[in-house]
């Protein structure tokens, strides 16, 4: 008679044989369910991106596998990916990454059908009424997302009282973006949904599906034009901001079209009548003109550049493409007020490039490490001089960078790294949260004319303070208290006095019409 111990070993045997006599598609559950309990709920159950990116071989080209693993094991500094380490074993973290490298068994596309099929009009623009349906002053509105529970708040930037609440999309993620009139804004959600919403009547008027992993929109100075930029797939989307009507889908492709790119973000250049685009695989940044007077575009050699004697061959269509190469991709940038310089990162290294756009070359570089937050970039006139500021998400500073020769002029040392940074040309202050680290309820006041922090508020101790807004005199700042049961707290911008508290769902941004509008020098753009 065989002995338990011999019966266990023959059953572990049998069952290590059946195991590799599994299909594929059966060994592979076991990681597919990892992800389905770990990860789907921030990355999509088919992978295409939620409020975390997209996770298939596409979208982790430049990831490299082990590096991946690290991530799922530690998390990701300046996103919300959290540490799995705790939680799953070394083998679990090893499947899970090949799990995403792996393509999927259906090849996820976004197509223009795709874009089309999901276009729905929810209100007809032609019905919509001529006056607001408020009474309010309709530029000092403040938009404001709360992530917590998905959905806008429209405040009234006088009384400082909510007057419409409505769901958004899942996982709203940049700036919402306004016509140039400011009567009507737009939303671009992580996973690639865009809504137009008309401030006048509190209504959605239209939304379309522009992507599966959207980075952020941004629409024509003439407001004619929404422009999407998408991560998955590698596109551009250009959409009629009247009713989000689908117009181009145009891949990011490099010049000699061969390697084809995520496009890190797409912004509005006002004065150059163009959209700017920041491409994280390639190293072009590209100036995408619209209109029927869109100028002519040359992307090859030009034979004669005499007036009325050009010759060459120009970029057809709707939406010419500038191609501007630079010596490696860049990530994150800052604009002058002019646009006449781009000031541009990448993620990983310690220095920041300097792009003539009229020229369409770099034309200097600065020393500037601890991974700048250029984005959150704003501007004012220090000793004489336009000086720009911006947090780092890798460092406990604000760099201040002289905007003449785009040099660090010096650094302010603050309680943790910073995302978001404030002002406004009627205040003398600039404000920065701490938004990582022990101290990110602490919220610096730096004095703009002697570049020092003259106050620190903790407006609730262990709560995460962050992203500020200005009313449109500057009288008020608004400020988040990002957290579920969080609040924006008014303050009285010259007296740092708390004014009032409003409760919201961890109202991320906030952003006020009439400074959007103008392009205050003390928001972002
Ligand atoms: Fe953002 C704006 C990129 C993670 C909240 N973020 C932007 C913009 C870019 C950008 C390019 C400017 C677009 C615009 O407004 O049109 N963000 C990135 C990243 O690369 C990064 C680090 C990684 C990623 O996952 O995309 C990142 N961002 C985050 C977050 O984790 C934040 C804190 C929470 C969230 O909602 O995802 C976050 N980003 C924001 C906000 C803005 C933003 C609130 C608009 C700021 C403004 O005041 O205009």
């Amino acid at each position: 008679m065989p002995r338990c111990s011999d019966l266990s070993l023959a059953a572990v045997a049998v069952g290590a044989l059946f195991f590799f006599l599994l299909p594929p598609v059966l060994a592979e559950s076991g990681s597919a369910q990892l992800y389905r309990n770990n990860c789907a709920t921030c990355h999509g159950a088919e992978r295409l991106g939620g409020s975390g990116p997209a996770l298939l071989p596409e979208s982790l080209a430049r990831l490299k596998k082990n590096k991946a693993e690290e991530i799922i094991a530690e998390g990701e500094l300046a996103t919300q990916m959290p540490a799995f380490g705790d939680k799953l074993s070394p083998q679990d973290i090893a499947a899970l990454a090949a799990y995403i490298y792996a393509p999927p068994a259906i090849p996820p596309k976004w197509d223009e059908a795709d874009i089309r099929a999901s276009h729905i009009i929810v209100t007809p623009p032609d019905s919509l009424p001529p006056q607001p349906v408020f009474k309010a002053d309709p530029l000092n509105l403040f938009v404001v997302v709360e992530t917590g529970d998905h959905h806008i708040t429209i405040l009234d930037g006088d009384r400082m009282e909510p007057i419409y609440r409505f769901p958004s999309r899942f996982a709203l993620h940049g700036g919402p973006k306004f016509t140039p009139d400011g009567r009507f804004v737009y939303f671009a959600s992580r996973d690639g949904w865009i809504t137009k919403f008309d401030l006048y009547s509190l209504q959605v008027v239209a939304d379309i599906r522009a992507g599966i992993n959207t980075r952020n929109l941004a629409i024509s100075a003439d407001g004619k034009y929404v422009m999407v930029a998408n991560m998955l797939p590698h596109s551009l989307v250009a959409l009629d901001a009247g009713d989000l009507s689908l117009l181009e889908v145009i891949p990011a492709f490099d010049k000699l079209g061969r390697e084809s790119s995520r496009v890190s973000a797409v912004y509005q250049a006002a004065p150059r009548n163009s959209f700017i685009v920041a491409l994280k695989d390639v190293p072009e940044v590209w100036e995408v003109f619209y209109g029927d007077d869109a100028p002519p575009v040359y992307s090859g050699l030009v034979h004669s550049h005499e007036k009325e004697m050009v010759e060459g061959l120009s970029e057809k269509g709707p939406f010419p493409i500038r191609r501007i190469e630079v010596t490696r991709p860049l990530d994150d940038f800052f604009f002058d007020q002019t646009y006449t310089h781009l000031f541009g990162s990448d993620r990983e290294a310690q220095t920041a490039v300097v792009v003539h756009m009229d020229v369409g070359r770099e034309i200097g570089e600065a020393p500037l490490p601890g991974l700048p937050h250029l984005g959150s970039g704003i501007t004012w006139e220090y000793e004489g001089r336009a000086v720009m500021a911006t947090p780092h998400l890798r460092e406990n500073a604000i760099s201040i960078i002289d905007m003449k020769t785009w040099q660090p002029l010096t650094k302010i040392e603050t309680l943790g790294p910073g995302f978001f940074l404030r002002s406004h040309e009627n205040s003398p202050y600039a404000w920065a949260g701490v938004f990582f680290g022990p101290n990110r309820d602490a919220v610096h006041i730096i004095d703009k004319a002697t570049l020092k922090i003259v106050k620190t508020l903790r407006p609730i101790p262990g709560k995460t303070a962050a992203h500020t807004e200005f009313t449109r005199d500057g009288r008020y700042v608004l400020l988040s208290i990002w957290e579920n049961d969080g609040a924006l707290i008014v303050y009285d911008s010259k007296t740092l006095e708390e004014v009032k508290r409003i409760p919201m769902n961890k109202p991320s941004g906030k952003y006020n019409v009439y400074n959007k509008i103008t392009r205050s020098e003390g928001t972002s753009h």
